[in-house]
């Protein structure tokens, strides 16, 4: 396959010496452990420094001031995405007005904690401001353009990886039908790309959806855009996949699809992983998406969609790490011992079931699922 890089693509080169200054800054305040160490981490982002990896979770800027919540995230984990605060309603209320505020505060706030930061997300149907809706033709292109300057240049150098577009895809790998591939046309996500690209010459830039979790049509529909861009020198690093699963959800094909990605050449992240249920159920989808992503050598990290189930979106399937006392559960224990490599011999799952994601009836009602 040919990739950008190997084009010469002149941004592969610094987003190489960011990361290895990352890298430098992490092993320099000493919170690098190297693979192969002895000793067990007792911490998610020790455990996965240990192999060069993030653990992050999605916070919100408004919960800093929380000492349970900011204690928690200081201490578990190494990379944060703004939940809301980076999308396109927040950072730009009114055309060409930008609001930092709460990005601004999220970056602080990382780069205090030698924290990464992923950029969540540059273009999506949803969340958009009122005034983008009612834009067409030439019109929307332009406020998209402007839109992905002013949000990834004002971060650029800052920013990890950038979810560049956001669940542009429909079930059967078809393109959904929002108002930008209405109005634009299937060239509107290349566009993106290549505007992030000069932007923000050091971030990586991803692609991001839901219900991926697997080899199936939409991420079918999926690989083929990826392969088709780099074939063409359109700059794309990573796939995301979001990995909003349940304790049933089927991993049968979870790691093997992860890695067809990689093999095309894009890094791969688990961007917004929460599992619905409880116990050993619970524990066991978590353990086996880490499981997944150690398996992958370009399985780059992991984010958790929040800390506590206190503020979960899914607040009531209780599907996070932390219980809503920020008490550690059973699938903290199982994250931490996988990243810990007590079970190197790659993911397995039992069972034999269908679903690969997990689809909330909220997702319906505001519009981000279709079926
Ligand atoms: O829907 C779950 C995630 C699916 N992938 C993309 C993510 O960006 C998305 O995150 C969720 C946030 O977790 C929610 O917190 O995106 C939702 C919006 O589609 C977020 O919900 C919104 C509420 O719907 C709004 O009423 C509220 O004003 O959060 C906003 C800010 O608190």
């Amino acid at each position: 396959m040919t990739r950008a890089a190997e084009q010469g693509h002149p941004r592969r080169r610094i987003r190489t010496a960011v990361a290895a200054l990352t890298s430098a800054a992490l092993a320099a305040t000493g919170m690098l452990a190297f693979a192969g160490s002895a000793h067990a981490a007792d911490t998610l982002r020790g455990a996965a420094e240990q192999s060069g990896r993030y653990y992050g979770a999605a916070i919100g800027p408004q919960l800093l001031g929380e000492a349970d919540y900011t204690s928690t995230l200081n201490a578990e984990f190494n990379s944060v995405v703004a939940e809301n605060a980076m999308k396109w309603d927040a950072t730009e209320p009114n055309r060409g007005q930008f609001t930092f505020g709460g990005g601004d505060q999220i970056v602080a706030h990382a780069q205090s904690q030698g924290m990464e930061v992923r950029g969540h997300t540059l273009v999506w149907h949803a969340q958009q401001p009122g005034w983008v809706q009612g834009l067409g033709g030439d019109d929307l292109r332009r406020a998209m353009l402007d839109h992905i300057d002013g949000v990834a240049g004002h971060y650029a150098g800052q920013i990890s990886s950038w979810d560049v577009v956001n669940e542009a895809f429909e079930w059967d790998g078809s393109r959904r039908q929002s108002n930008l591939q209405q109005q634009l046309g299937d060239g509107w996500i290349e566009e993106a790309f290549r505007a992030a690209d000069a932007a923000d010459p050091a971030a990586k830039l991803c692609y991001n959806d839901f219900s991926t979790d697997g080899i199936n049509a939409k991420s079918d529909g999926i690989y083929r855009m990826v392969e088709d861009f780099l074939a063409r020198g359109v700059p794309i690093d990573c796939v995301g996949f979001q990995s909003h699963l349940g304790q049933d959800s089927d991993l049968s094909t979870y790691q093997q699809n992860l890695q067809r990605f990689a093999d095309l050449g894009v890094d791969v992240e688990i961007t917004e992983l929460d599992v619905g249920g409880s116990g050993a159920a619970q524990a066991n989808v978590y353990r086996g998406v880490t499981e997944a992503c150690l398996a992958v050598s370009r399985c780059t990290g992991i984010t958790v969609w929040g800390i506590t189930d206190k503020y979960s979106w899914r607040g009531d399937e209780s599907p996070l790490l932390f219980d809503a006392n920020y008490q550690k559960k059973e699938a903290y224990y199982a994250v931490l011992e996988a990243l810990n490599g007590a079970a190197a011999e790659g993911p397995g799952q039992d069972g034999d079931l269908s679903a690969t994601s997990y689809h909330p009836a909220s997702w319906r009602e505001s519009g981000q699922a279709v079926s």
